[in-house]
C-alpha cells in the first residue's frame, strides 16, 4: 500500500455573521456534495474529516465598538474555529477550511500561526476586495471585510479585540500579498499603500500576466520551512461569469483557470500548509449559477491540493521538509 503524499485535515465553517446574507452558511454542505472529499482520496490525499466548527452558545446581537455588525459572535466563533485548525495541523500536513463568509479568516490564519509561533506564517489573499477594513474604515460595518486588519501588526493600536484583546497580530505588511483586487474602498487603498503591501489588481494580472504575477508574489513571500504558506482564496476573486453565486460579485474579475494557476503554483511550492475556500453563497442566482460556483470551488481545492486539472495531474507534488 503507497504511503500518501499528502495528509489534509477538512474542517467545515458553516458560518454567516460576517456580513448579512444567510446562505453563506451552505457552502461547505454545497461544496462537499461535489465530492471533492472523495476526489482528493482517489487523487491520493489522504484526507481526515474535522467536521464543522459551530457556535454552542445562543449568539450575541451587539455591534463593536466601531459599528462592527456582530463583533463578539464573530470573534467568539473565530477563537473556537483557530483552535480547530490548530489541532487540524497537528495532526495533519495541510489544513483546508471550507467557509462560509471571509471572516473566517480570522480563525483560520490566527489558528495556522499559532501552530509554529515563532514561524511567521506568509498569506496570499486571492479576492476582489482587500478585506483590510477598520471598523472606522468600513462602509458596511461587515465584519467579512475586515479579517487582514485582525492579523496585521502594524494596525495593532486600531483594531477592536474581545475583553482579553484575541486575537493578537501575527501577521506583518511584508508577509501579505494580494492577488485580484479591483473593488477597495478609500481607506483600504491608503492602508495598503502605507504599509507598503504587495498588491496585484486583476488590471496587473492582465499587464503582467499571471506567471510573472505569482514569481514576484513568492519571491516577496519566500515560502519555506521557516514561512509556511497560507492561501485564503475568496470566491468572488474570480469573475461572475465563472462563480456567480457570491455575496459580492465585482465583474473583470480572473478566469477560472487563472485560479487553477494560482493554486497549482502555490502547491508545487510545497510549503503550502493552510488553504481557506470562502465566500460561496448557493442562494444567489439561480441552480445553474450554485452550480458552476460549486464546481469553481471544488477545481480550485483539488488543484490546490492535488495538482488536478481535469482528469490529469499536473505535477508531481513534493512536500518539503515534512516529519517521516
Ligand atoms: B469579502 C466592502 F464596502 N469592502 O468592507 C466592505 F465594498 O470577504 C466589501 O471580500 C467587503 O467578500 C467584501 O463591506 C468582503 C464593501
Ligand atoms: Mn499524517
Ligand atoms: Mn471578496
Ligand atoms: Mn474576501
Amino acid at each position: 500500500l503507497r504511503r500518501a503524499e499528502l495528509h489534509v485535515g477538512v474542517i467545515g465553517a458553516p458560518f454567516n455573521k460576517g456580513q448579512r446574507r444567510m446562505g453563506v452558511k451552505d457552502g461547505p454542505s454545497v461544496i462537499k456534495d461535489t465530492g471533492f472529499l472523495d476526489d482528493l482520496r482517489n487523487l491520493g490525499v489522504d484526507v481526515t474529516d474535522f467536521g464543522s466548527v459551530t457556535l454552542p452558545h445562543p449568539e450575541d446581537n451587539e455591534a463593536g465598538p466601531s459599528g462592527e455588525r456582530w463583533h463578539k459572535t464573530v470573534l467568539e466563533y473565530n477563537r473556537l474555529l483557530a483552535s480547530s485548525v490548530t489541532q487540524a495541523l497537528r495532526e495533519t500536513d495541510l489544513c483546508l477550511t471550507v467557509g462560509g463568509d471571509h471572516s473566517i479568516a480570522i480563525g483560520t490564519v490566527n489558528g495556522h500561526s499559532q501552530v509554529n509561533p515563532d514561524h511567521q506564517v506568509v498569506v496570499l489573499w486571492v479576492d476582489a476586495h482587500a478585506d483590510v477594513n477598520l471598523g472606522k474604515t468600513s462602509p458596511s460595518g461587515n465584519m467579512h471585510g475586515m479579517p487582514v486588519s485582525f492579523h496585521l501588526r502594524e494596525l495593532a493600536e486600531q483594531v477592536n479585540r474581545l475583553p482579553d484583546q484575541w486575537p493578537k497580530p501575527c501577521i506583518s505588511a511584508q508577509h501579505i500579498s494580494y492577488i485580484g483586487l479591483r473593488d477597495l474602498d478609500p481607506g483600504e487603498v491608503r492602508m495598503i499603500k502605507d504599509m507598503g503591501i504587495q498588491a496585484f489588481w486583476a488590471s496587473d494580472v492582465e499587464r503582467l500576466g499571471l506567471p510573472a504575477v505569482l514569481s514576484m508574489c513568492m519571491e516577496h513571500l519566500q515560502p519555506s520551512e521557516k514561512r509556511p504558506l497560507h492561501i485564503s482564496f475568496d470566491i468572488d476573486a474570480l469573475d461572475p461569469m465563472e462563480a456567480p453565486s457570491t455575496g459580492t460579485p465585482v465583474r473583470g474579475g480572473l478566469t477560472l483557470r487563472e485560479g487553477l494557476t494560482i493554486a497549482e503554483t502555490a502547491r508545487a511550492t510545497g510549503h503550502l500548509r493552510a488553504f481557506d475556500m470562502v465566500e460561496v453563497n448557493p442562494d444567489l442566482g439561480n441552480q445553474n449559477d450554485a452550480n458552476l460556483t460549486s464546481q469553481a470551488a471544488r477545481l480550485v481545492i483539488l488543484s490546490a491540493l492535488a495538482g488536478y486539472r481535469g482528469k490529469t495531474q499536473v505535477c508531481t507534488f513534493h512536500l518539503n521538509n515534512r516529519q517521516a
